[in-house]
């Protein structure tokens, strides 16, 4: 690996830093849906707003060069004027001065789906004043931290957000609703070029990316009807986000098809000239496991995801497009996801001969039930699946990829998205029922070593 290459952990600001009303922070959306439908919530999370120093020192300590974290909009703005709260900047301030003060390179997300519910209130992504609201939020932390940060990205992972948030209903705001997916889907890349034309007029050092959560399709066979399915799918999993945030465009066959059956004539020129002209410098991949899809041939479109860990429960079709199978030979955790590194080989590849950027691999871990009361988890597992994801990504290099970067989720324990905090991605043990002490895991000494021998190389 480059010397320059960067080794380190993702966290997001809702799942990590808890203090959820401190220091004048609004309400954010996932704060308000949790909180009424008492589910299991971030209000404590693993207690980072209160101990940053520790974790970060314990990224130093266990090797790691950077921290890839984001900013909370509801810490840093306080209403829908736009009045900015210097209590939330003054936090991320101690945050990347700690990350500088142990070497660390700081790596911010601007947006990893803590909307502020005063937006929220007026429609959320639905709103085109969003957009706008994001654009400003941006400039704010742009002309705050830029002095002090190399890599910013817009959004994390739109995909994900917005078909669970609009289509499957299982994230807030708990839509089923196919137009307004578009819409939020729309607004959403909209809201990240104006974001990054805002870092381009500003001229600000660094560099600004997306970050997507990347599932390369594959099918079950060279049929022609399995092209057309994998095309449906890559076109619904991965090229809305890449290909509009790194070439400037929607894929036109993917706006031509649901033009068919929707009203697509939000797309307004205006907007589409913005997100031509600006699009990102590099781009940032989550990888978890790849699509493999069969064509769809019955049924209607069903779309179920698992957040009991209770295996078998996810299903994954759309009608007319595509239907998501499962390998026989594969093996996958309890929350249904697939391991299966050769993805993250193969997806690297394709992604850098179609977009000729670099590529960051923001996001790759497992989520497993631990015993965090022992002394040491000994989660070979985990040590197992990074091995051979990082294995992935050096083969993807020497087939001539530019790849600058590998975050784990996460560098500690975290709650995880409407599945609490029992599904544990984490290096280091969180016991978030015993004083949230933090224990270091065996994945944890292990990456140390595997950072440094690089080091050596
Ligand atoms: C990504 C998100 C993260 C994180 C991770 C694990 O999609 O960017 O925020 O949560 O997945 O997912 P989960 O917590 O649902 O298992």
């Amino acid at each position: 690996m480059d010397k320059n290459f960067l080794w380190g952990g993702a966290t997001a600001s809702y799942q990590c830093e808890g203090a959820w009303n401190v220091d004048e922070k609004q309400e954010s959306m996932w704060d308000h849906y949790l909180h009424l439908q008492e589910l299991e919530n971030g209000d404590i999370a693993s207690d980072h707003y209160h101990r940053y120093e520790e974790d970060i020192r314990m990224m130093k300590e266990g090797g790691q060069t950077s921290y890839r974290f984001s900013l909370s909009w509801p810490r840093i703005i306080k209403n829908r004027e736009g009045e900015v709260n210097q209590k939330g900047l003054d936090f991320y301030h101690k945050i990347i001065d700690t990350c500088h003060k142990y070497d660390i390179e700081p790596f911010v997300t601007l947006y990893h789906w803590d909307l502020p519910q005063y937006w929220e209130e007026t429609g959320g992504w639905l709103n085109l004043d969003v957009c706008q609201a994001f654009e400003h939020f941006s400039e704010v932390c742009f002309k705050e931290f830029s002095d002090k940060i190399k890599f910013w990205t817009t959004f994390n992972e739109p995909k994900w957000f917005i078909v669970n948030g609009y289509f499957i209903g299982n994230y807030p705001p708990g839509l089923q609703n196919v137009q307004k997916t578009m819409i939020a889907a729309y607004h959403v890349m909209y809201a990240s070029a104006l974001s990054v034309r805002a870092f381009r007029a500003g001229n600000y050092p660094g560099q600004i990316g997306v970050v997507h959560s990347y599932t390369p399709v594959n099918g079950v066979n060279d049929s022609i009807e399995t092209k057309i399915a994998m095309r449906y799918a890559d076109n619904y999993c991965n090229n809305w986000i890449l290909d509009t945030a790194a070439k400037g465009e929607f894929p036109i066959d993917l706006v031509a098809k649901l033009s068919e059956s929707y009203d697509v004539s939000f797309m307004e020129e205006e907007h589409l000239s913005i997100i031509k002209q600006n699009t990102v410098d590099f781009i940032g991949l989550n990888y978890y496991a790849r699509t493999l899809v069969k064509p769809y041939t019955t049924g209607e479109t069903q779309l179920i995801f698992n957040h009991t860990g209770k295996k078998g429960e996810s299903k994954v079709v759309i009608k007319g497009w595509f239907e998501q199978v499962k390998d026989p030979n594969s093996e996958f955790t309890a929350w249904d996801t697939e391991i299966y590194p050769k993805g993250l080989e193969d997806g690297l590849i394709e992604a850098y001969e179609r977009y000729q950027l670099p590529i960051f691999v923001t996001e790759n871990g497992v989520g497993v039930r631990e015993d965090v009361t022992v002394d040491c988890v000994n989660d070979d597992y985990r040590i197992s699946f990074m091995n051979d994801h990082i294995n992935a990504i050096m083969n993807a290099q020497d087939a001539g990829c530019d790849i600058r970067g590998y975050y784990t989720w996460s560098p500690f324990d975290l709650y995880s998205w409407k599945n609490g905090c029992e599904k544990r991605y984490g290096l280091v043990a969180v016991d978030f029922d015993n004083n949230q002490i933090r224990k270091p895991k065996k994945s944890y000494y292990w990456f140390k070593e595997i950072i440094e021998s690089q080091a050596k190389l």
